[in-house]
């Protein structure tokens, strides 16, 4: 059944404005100026991650992408922080300079791709990295931020069943009080245990918009549904402040469906993503851990002659543009 967010009374507010938590950061935490003072101000902040550069786009598009969605962000009143590890440093808001040199290491195929488990070594060991929605949820958690923008969230695998290949990022959910706005999660996954998964661990699923078709990346369905969906941000925001007044450690997931204008070529894109998993399976690569994600996108962006990536590009700039809003309206009722 569908429920959807009715009017209801005002949420308290919490007992102290957000500047008086002048929180303490481990010394290899780097929090951008301008992200300190948004942070300090309870002004709006988006976290974005950095493995979509690292590991989910070619170049020159990553870059491209990175600049492009943090522009969004900017222009719909929030403050962008795009994290990752750079020399063992964690970055919460990365300029210009730092985005280049991250993108540059990954050109020298220098980057790791940073899940919860690789967070410790990377910054220990003093190298660069690229964060997956796990260790990005991570860091915003840490930094104080609450909403989170990204292409596609990681989840159970197809024959996950068997070969236990279940993205840390759905842990992660459930233990970092911030709201995940992806269009989905990526169709390459087995959608449905996902779903099943999330559920178990108490991460709330909604669609945005106004349906609750459960998007699939590429395409706007998926053949599941959201428990619930919202389609305004004081609606998204006012469940993360639910959640934060009853000290609850989870975050949620909010679901926004790639654009229309794009609909018309999910269906080539998915046909895609079937054969690039074929091919997986057949080549072993599906048996490889964190280079699956990376080696299936890759495969997908040939098939398609770069038509995914179009596509890719367009519904994280959506996402932007929501986890934007929603921080805003969860800005506002905090402060
Ligand atoms: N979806 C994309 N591009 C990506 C990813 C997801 O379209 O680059 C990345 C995200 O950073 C996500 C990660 O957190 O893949 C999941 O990887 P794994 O399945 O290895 O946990
Ligand atoms: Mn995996």
């Amino acid at each position: 059944m569908l429920l959807r967010a009715r009017r209801l009374l005002p949420l308290p507010r919490l007992h102290r404005p957000l500047s008086q938590h002048a929180p303490r950061f481990p010394p290899f935490v780097d929090i951008a100026r301008e992200v300190q003072d948004a942070l300090h101000a309870g002004a709006p902040v988006v976290a974005l991650e950095s493995t979509i550069i690292t590991h989910g786009m070619p170049y020159p598009t990553n870059l491209s992408t990175a600049l492009s969605v943090e522009g969004i962000v900017r222009a719909h009143g929030a403050i962008p922080a795009t994290i990752g590890i750079i020399e063992g440093r964690v970055k919460v808001g990365m300029e210009k300079q730092l985005l280049e040199r991250l993108v540059q290491a990954s050109q020298d195929g220098k980057v790791v791709k940073v899940s919860r488990r690789d967070v410790g070594p990377v910054i220990a060991l003093g190298k660069d990295g690229g964060t997956t929605c796990s260790a990005t949820l991570i860091f915003a958690a840490l930094a104080g931020i609450k909403v989170f923008a990204t292409g596609g969230l990681g989840g159970v695998h197809r024959g996950g069943e068997s070969s236990l290949d279940i993205s840390a990022d759905l842990h992660e959910l459930a233990r970092c009080p911030v709201g995940l706005v992806s269009a989905g999660v990526k169709s390459i996954l087995d959608i449905g245990r996902t779903l099943e998964y999330l559920e178990t661990l108490g991460v709330p699923v909604l669609t945005y918009g106004d349906t609750d078709d459960f998007p699939a990346f590429y395409s706007p369905t998926s053949g599941f549904k959201s428990s619930y969906s919202v389609n305004d941000p004081t609606s998204a925001a006012r469940i993360l402040h639910t959640q934060s007044l009853l000290s609850m450690p989870t975050g949620a997931l909010f679901a926004a469906p790639i654009p229309a204008a794009y609909h018309a070529a999910s269906s080539k894109i998915q046909a895609a993503v079937e054969q690039a998993v074929r091919e997986s399976e057949e080549n072993g690569m599906s048996t490889r851990g964190k280079e699956v994600t990376p080696w299936l996108l890759g495969r997908v962006g040939e098939l398609t002659g770069g038509g995914s990536l179009e596509s890719n590009v367009a519904l994280i700039e959506n996402t932007a543009k929501i986890g934007a809003q929603i921080a805003v309206a969860h800005s506002g009722l905090v402060k």
